[in-house]
């Protein structure tokens, strides 16, 4: 039959955790995916995602990327997969300039464990990175990274285990409540029914969620696997997962994994508008030339030639908080999107929330910072 308790539109990080979380609740579920399972065209690709427990951008994330970290160990243990590989965390920045001591401040918050590290200190751990003189450090050993791919894989393997359908290559194309408070969703193949909606589709969000529009923008962004000169420097087990505030933008990086290459993306607040519709995902030579000036200057022993650049798509709120809601007056209609370039690390708890708040209009987190109320003052 066509008809289901509930349909999750987009089946990337959030859509695919959500889809688990609802089937292990014994409901039927339909997910939809406008592309290939794991494909490159959204925000959920790239081998590995940074999960960082210390959160310069607020305290207020620290309880929900916990129990996305607890998840990660639990659903990778489930699926037979190893999704979330611990290495720590390196906070890096110019002391004075907000990062470290944000970083530091949520540490204090949550009595999460630490460390601030001076340059030196930073030089004798991490003989890796060659940083200006000044920047110093936050170390947090809980960091570390999640294998993004096999993260939706194990997610969508386990919500099919309890029966839930995912069709591919079939994006919805509209969707209407109905009388009995429940959904109608259309796509190109047909027409289904279901009891709630649940929409994590990423950069398509507008189509689907129109009081967002003038929310929400799209940016393209940048990734890359270089290769090294010294590859036992930045292999897992010695090399943290790190996020880089330099004088050419913001960075992040990876310890090798899978790829032979070493990974380095940004510039993190570099707004390249993109439009989704639109194919070509390759970062402009202007993010290219960033990356590699920022890997020649403070990475310099990885900082060889590109073996693969792609690009990303960030859908970005004015305050760069997440966006996790119901839709104005459709009570069973619930989305989350719009994370700003920071949200995979919280996709498993993410997809908890949104069976959560689909089942009862609940979560046992404080979503008040996350609503889309704010933005109508
Ligand atoms: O949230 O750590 C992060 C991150 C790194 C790059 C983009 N987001």
């Amino acid at each position: 039959s066509n008809s289901y308790d509930v349909i999750v539109a987009g089946v990337g990080a959030m859509g695919s955790a959500a889809c688990w979380h609802l089937a292990q609740r014994g409901l039927r579920v339909l997910g939809l995916e406008r592309f290939d399972l794991g494909h490159g065209m959204g925000s959920s690709h790239g081998l590995t995602r940074i999960i960082r427990l210390a959160y310069f951008e607020g305290s207020k994330y620290v309880p929900i990327v916990q129990r996305a970290h607890e998840l990660w160990q639990k659903t990778g243990e489930q699926a037979g997969l190893k999704l979330l590989h611990v290495t720590g965390s390196l906070d890096l920045a110019p002391a004075g300039s907000g990062q470290v001591e944000s970083s530091l401040q949520s540490c204090l918050d949550h009595g999460l464990e630490h460390e601030q590290l001076d340059g030196q200190e930073i030089a004798r751990r991490f003989p890796g990175f060659s940083l200006p003189s000044g920047h110093i450090g936050l170390w947090q050993p809980g960091g570390g990274f999640v294998a993004s791919e096999k993260a939706i894989f194990a997610h969508v393997g386990l919500a099919q285990s309890r029966g839930a359908e995912i069709r591919t290559n079939e994006p919805m194309l509209d969707w209407s409540p109905t009388a009995d408070g429940g959904v109608t969703v259309r796509t190109a193949r047909g027409t289904y029914s279901a009891g709630r909606l649940v929409i994590t589709s990423g950069g398509w969000i507008t189509d689907a969620v129109p009081a967002l529009a003038r929310t929400v923008t799209t940016v393209r962004q940048a990734i890359g696997w270089f290769t090294t000169r010294k590859p036992e420097l930045y292999r897992e087990g010695v090399f943290p997962v790190f996020i880089l505030t330099v004088e050419e933008g913001n960075f992040y990086g990876f310890p090798l994994y899978e790829h032979p290459g070493f990974k380095l993306g940004g510039p993190h607040f570099g707004r390249e508008p993109m439009d989704p519709r639109e194919d070509d995902r390759t970062p402009s030579p202007r993010q290219v030339e960033l990356i590699r000036a920022c890997l020649a200057r403070y990475l310099p022993d990885a900082a060889g030639e590109p073996l693969t650049l792609k690009g990303c798509l960030y859908s970005v709120t004015p305050d760069e908080d997440f966006i996790i809601d119901s839709v104005p007056g459709v009570p069973q209609a619930v989305f989350a999107s719009c994370c700003s370039g920071h949200g995979f690390k919280f996709a498993s708890a993410i997809g908890e929330i949104l069976a959560d708040l689909s089942d009862s209009g609940r979560s046992r987190f404080d979503l008040a910072p996350f609503s889309l109320a704010r933005f109508a003052a």
